[in-house]
């Protein structure tokens, strides 16, 4: 089993690895943007609520996601005996915590935690580039650089917190991504 947490501000390829490591690990994948976005798609409660926190830029509260997470994992029991890739999740300390102990409860543990380098006017230029196709209310210039502001207040703590468990390794995200992935698999090859 290979439980593995790609890590990074927004824009910085998360989902786009994501999809080359589900392909060549055939782990699970669970990203809890995805999640949210079609629960908004679908106009449930859930999607009302987090969409007003998404167009704000902003993190939807702990609680709500923690919960979602363990709902995910329960749903999927038997797709994730080989192993998930959390894209997208933790983005705070106490989801940390609370990721460390549903997978304890299921007597498991995360391996390694992909953290993936991009500067910062590299990260908003792909997402306005996103924009321009995507539809996603997100990825315009204020929305992106309150995007970065709550990455930089609430999620960046978390690579400290995972370098002291030498769990993280830190990818250079910039370039082809087919090198950055080759440079992700030399990593996790190495565990
Ligand atoms: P996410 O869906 O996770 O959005 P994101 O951080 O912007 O990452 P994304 O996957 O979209 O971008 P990626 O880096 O792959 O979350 C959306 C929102 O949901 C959050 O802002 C938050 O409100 C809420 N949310 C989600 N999870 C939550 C949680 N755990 N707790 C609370 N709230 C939560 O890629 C970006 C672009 O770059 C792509 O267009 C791609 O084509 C391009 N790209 C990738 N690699 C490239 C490369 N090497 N070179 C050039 N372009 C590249």
């Amino acid at each position: 089993m290979l439980n593995i947490v790609i890590f990074g501000a927004p824009g910085s390829g998360k989902g786009t690895q994501s999809d080359k490591l589900i392909d060549h690990y055939k782990l699970f994948h669970i990203s809890t943007g995805d999640v949210l976005r079609d629960n908004i798609r679908r106009g449930t409660d859930l999607g009302k609520v987090a969409k007003g926190y998404i167009d704000q830029g902003q993190l939807v509260p702990d609680e709500l996601i923690i919960d979602i997470l363990a709902q995910v994992l329960d749903d999927n029991k038997e797709n994730i005996q080989e192993g998930v890739i959390f894209d997208g999740f933790p983005r705070t300390i106490p989801q940390a915590e609370a990721l460390e102990q549903l997978l304890a409860d299921r007597g498991t543990k995360i391996d390694a935690v992909v953290g993936l380098e991009v500067p910062e006017d590299e990260l908003i230029k792909r997402i306005l580039l996103r924009g321009q196709m995507s539809g996603r209310s997100d990825d315009n210039e204020d929305t992106a650089r309150k995007r970065l502001e709550t990455y930089h207040n609430q999620t960046s703590p978390l690579k400290a917190y995972y370098e002291e468990q030498g769990k993280y390794r830190a990818i250079n995200g910039l370039g082809s991504i087919d090198d950055i992935f080759d440079l992700i698999k030399e990593s996790l090859d190495s565990l």
